[in-house]
C-alpha cells in the first residue's frame, strides 16, 4: 500500500518524520510489534521509598522515572544510553537490573504507536469581527459553534446540537469540575485558556516534568490538545475565541502522545495522574484506525483504569472518555480495547445535519454520539481554541467530539457531584437523543432494544443532551451495586463454513441465586477466541434472550490477518442496557467475503455485568414519554414476573 494512501497512513508519517532519528525504524516495521523503548518496568521485592528507588536507578545506570500508579514496589526507570526504540530487547541491562539483590523482575517494555483523531494540516486564521451583539455568549466564535446552538448556520439542521444552553440556564456551568486532557499538550498561555488552567492536576509524561506545553513544530502538528481543551473549558464572554461547554470548569493537560512511541508505563500513568483532583479523563487516540490493527491497554494502563474507576474521585470513578475512531467503515471499534472497554464512554461523531462523518467507524460498545464538522464547508469544522492565542473552526474528528462530551459530563457532574462512573453511564443512556441522526448510506437503523431503548450501530443511543443530562442529574440517585455474572461459554473447534454461519447459544440463569446475580443489564461481553483465513472478513453478531442484535464484530476487508485472529478479544455492546439477561443468547460467526475463506472458532464466554435490583426505582418520573418512563415501565413490569 502506497504511504500517502490514506490520511492516517499520513498522518503516521508525518509524526515520525517529525522525529527523523528513528522514523526509518518505524516505516520498516510500521506495526511495531518487535520494538522496544529505553523504559523499564522494575518491580521490587519489597515496598521503596522513590529516593531509595533513585539510588538503585543510579546504580545500574538507569533514571528512575517515579512510581507506577501510586505504587511503592513498581517502578519506571529509563536509560538514557539505549536509543528511545530499537528492534532488539537489551538482555544485558535486564539482567543488569535483575542481578540486584532488591529487584524482582525488570521488563523492557514494548514501544507501540498510538495515533491522534481526526488531525487536519492546520489553517491558521484570524479573528473574525465580532458578528452582532447576542444574548448568548459574546464570544465572536459562538456563532461559529453550531454544536453548541445549531441555529441552521453553514447548512446544519437547527436544533441539532448538544443543547448545552439549556443547561446553563440551570445555572451550571462546570464550576469545581476538572477535565484532564491526555493528549499532545495544552497551551496552557492561552488567554481562552488560562484562567482555567489546573496546574496542580497536569504533568507532562511525554518529558516528565509538570509543564504539558506542547512541542513547537513548523506545521503546528501539536494543536490537537489545545483544541481539545477549548472545546471543554474555553471562557465566556471574554471577546476571544468561543466558549467551552462547560467554560467554568477546569482543563488539565497530561502531555503523553507527543513522543516517538507509546509505552504501557506513560499510559498507566497518565491515566492514572491525580484520580482525586481529575474528574473525567478525555482521549482522542487510540490504535492505528488502520482496519487492520487489534489492540487495547496492556496490562499496566488496564489496572490503571481499573484503579480509576474503584477508586478516582474518591471512590466514585474517575470518567473516561474515549474518541471512538476514525477509520471509517474499514473500520469496527470493537477491535480497539480502548474504546470497546466497559470502563470507557465511547463517543462517535455527527455532522452538521445530522449524517455520521465519513470517518466515524460504527461499533456495538459506542455508547452516544457528539458532533464534529459540518457538512459541505471545510471551515465549519468544531470552532475552538487553538495554539499561540489562535482560535480555529477546522478542528474535527472523533477527536472533536470526545471533549464535547467531556464538557457535558463536567456540566453533570456539578449539577450532582455524588454522581458515579455508572451513574453518568446511566444518564448517558436515558437522556441522550435520536434527534435527526442518521447513517448517511442507509445501513443501520435505529433499532429498539428489549426494554424500549432505541440505538443506533453508529450512534450508540444518540446526541448527548446537555440540558436534559443536567436536570435528571440533579434528582439522581446512585445505581444499585453492580455485578459481574459470568454467564457461561462454549468451548469446542467449530469450522466456519466458508458460506453459512455457525450458530451458537448459551442458555444463562444469569447467576441466579448467587452473589452475583444480574437482572438488569448494562454493558455484555463476548469473550471470543477463533482464527481464519482472513480476520478481516469474519462477522460476529450477539442476539440477546430478548431479541436485540448486536453486530459485535463488522467486516473490515484491510485485515488480511491470517494468523492471530482473536484470542480472547473481549467483545463489548450497550445494546442490550437494561434488558433481562436469563435466557438463550446466540451467537452467529460468519464469512462476509467475495473469496471462499475458512477457519475456526474456538472459544466464547458471555460476561453479564449490570444490577441485581431495578435501577431507577427512586427517581420521580417527570416526563411521561421519557425513555426514564419507558424503562421504568418495563422493570416494573419484570419485577412483578
Ligand atoms: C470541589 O471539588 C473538590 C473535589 O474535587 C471537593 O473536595 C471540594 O469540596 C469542591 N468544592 C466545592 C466548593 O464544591
Ligand atoms: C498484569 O500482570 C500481572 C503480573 O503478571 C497479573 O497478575 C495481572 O493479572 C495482570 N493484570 C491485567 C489487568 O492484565
Ligand atoms: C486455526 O486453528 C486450527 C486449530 O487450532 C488450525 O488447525 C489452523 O491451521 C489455524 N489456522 C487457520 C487459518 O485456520
Ligand atoms: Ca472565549
Ligand atoms: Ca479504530
Amino acid at each position: 500500500m502506497p504511504l500517502s494512501a490514506s490520511p492516517r497512513t499520513r498522518l503516521t508519517v508525518r509524526w515520525l518524520l517529525s522525529w527523523l532519528a528513528i522514523a526509518l525504524i518505524a516505516l520498516g516495521s510500521p506495526s511495531s510489534a518487535d520494538l522496544f523503548s529505553n523504559s523499564f518496568l522494575v518491580r521490587f521485592k519489597r515496598d521503596l521509598e522513590p529516593s531509595e528507588a533513585h539510588l538503585v536507578a543510579e546504580r545500574h545506570g538507569f533514571v528512575n522515572m517515579g512510581p507506577v500508579l501510586r505504587s511503592k514496589s513498581e517502578y519506571h526507570f529509563v536509560n538514557r544510553a539505549l536509543p528511545p526504540a530499537r528492534s532488539k530487547r537489551s538482555i544485558t541491562h535486564t539482567r543488569k537490573l535483575k542481578s540486584d539483590p532488591l529487584i524482582h523482575t525488570a521488563i523492557q517494555q514494548p514501544g507501540f504507536i498510538r495515533v491522534k483523531r481526526g488531525y487536519k494540516p492546520l489553517k491558521v486564521e484570524n479573528l473574525v469581527k465580532n458578528i452582532q451583539p447576542h444574548q448568548d455568549p459574546s464570544d465572536p466564535y459562538f456563532p461559529y459553534q453550531w454544536y453548541l446552538k445549531n441555529t441552521g448556520q453553514n447548512g446544519g439542521k437547527a436544533k441539532l446540537d448538544l443543547n448545552v444552553e439549556a443547561a446553563w440556564a440551570q445555572g451550571i456551568t462546570g464550576k469545581n469540575i476538572t477535565t484532564a486532557i491526555m493528549d499532545d499538550g495544552v497551551d496552557y498561555m492561552h488567554p481562552d485558556l488560562k484562567y482555567n488552567y489546573n496546574a496542580e492536576a497536569s504533568f507532562d509524561f511525554s518529558s516528565n516534568d509538570p509543564f504539558p506545553y506542547p512541542r513547537y513544530t513548523d506545521d503546528w502538528f501539536n494543536s490537537h490538545g489545545t483544541r481539545c481543551a477549548g472545546e471543554v473549558a474555553a471562557a465566556r464572554d471574554n471577546g476571544i475565541c468561543g466558549v467551552g461547554v462547560a467554560y467554568d470548569s477546569k482543563i488539565a493537560g497530561i502531555r503523553m502522545l507527543d513522543q516517538p512511541y507509546m509505552t504501557d508505563l506513560i499510559e498507566a500513568n497518565s491515566m492514572g495522574h491525580e484520580p482525586n483532583l481529575i474528574d473525567i479523563y478525555s482521549a482522542s487516540w487510540g490504535p492505528t484506525d488502520d482496519g487492520k490493527t487489534v489492540d487495547g491497554p496492556r496490562n499496566a494502563t488496564m489496572r490503571a483504569i481499573v484503579k480509576g474507576v474503584n477508586e478516582g474521585r474518591n471512590g466514585l470513578g474517575n470518567i473516561y472518555v474515549w474518541a471512538s475512531g476514525d477509520g471509517g467503515e474499514d473500520d469496527d471499534c470493537n477491535c480497539d480495547g480502548y474504546a470497546a472497554s466497559m470502563w470507557t464512554v465511547s463517543i462517535n461523531s455527527a455532522i452538521n445535519d445530522g449524517q455520521n462523518a465519513h470517518y466515524d467507524e460504527s461499533c456495538s460498545s459506542t455508547l452516544a454520539s457528539t458532533f464534529s464538522n459540518g457538512a459541505k464547508d471545510p471551515n465549519t469544522g468544531v470552532a475552538t481554541t487553538d495554539l499561540y492565542g489562535k482560535c480555529t473552526t477546522t478542528h474535527s474528528g472523533t477527536s472533536a467530539a470526545a471533549p464535547e462530551a467531556a464538557g457535558v459530563f463536567a456540566l453533570a457532574l456539578e449539577a450532582n457531584n455524588k454522581l458515579t462512573w455508572r451513574d453518568i453511564q446511566h444518564l448517558t443512556v436515558l437522556t441522550s437523543k435520536r434527534n435527526s441522526l442518521f447513517d448517511a448510506k442507509g445501513r443501520f437503523h435505529w433499532t429498539m432494544n428489549g426494554v424500549g431503548l432505541e440505538f443506533n450501530h453508529l450512534f450508540g443511543f444518540g446526541v448527548l443532551d446537555a440540558g436534559a443530562m443536567v436536570a435528571l442529574a440533579k434528582q439522581w440517585k446512585t445505581v444499585p451495586p453492580r455485578y459481574h455474572c459470568e454467564a457461561g461459554s462454549v468451548s469446542e473447534l467449530r469450522q466456519i463454513p466458508s458460506k453459512d454461519s455457525v450458530m451458537l447459544s448459551i442458555t444463562t440463569n444469569a447467576c441466579k441465586g448467587d452473589s452475583t446475580e444480574v437482572r438488569y443489564l448494562e454493558h455484555v461481553q463476548a469473550v471470543i477466541t477463533l482464527n481464519s483465513t482472513r480476520r478481516g472478513d469474519v462477522e460476529l453478531f450477539l442476539t440477546s434472550p430478548m431479541g436485540t442484535r448486536s453486530m459485535i464484530l463488522s467486516r473490515r476487508q484491510n485485515d488480511d490477518d491470517s494468523r492471530d485472529g482473536f484470542s480472547k478479544w473481549p467483545f463489548m455492546t450497550t445494546h442490550t442496557w437494561g434488558e433481562y439477561p436469563q435466557g438463550t443468547w446466540t451467537l452467529e460467526v460468519k464469512f462476509n467475503s467475495e473469496t471462499p475463506q475458512s477457519g475456526f472458532f474456538k472459544e466464547w464466554s458471555l460476561m453479564l455485568h449490570g444490577t441485581k435490583d431495578p435501577p431507577y426505582t427512586e427517581l420521580p418520573v417527570l416526563d411521561p414519554h421519557s425513555k426514564l418512563a419507558i424503562v421504568k415501565k418495563a422493570h416494573e413490569v419484570r419485577s412483578k414476573m
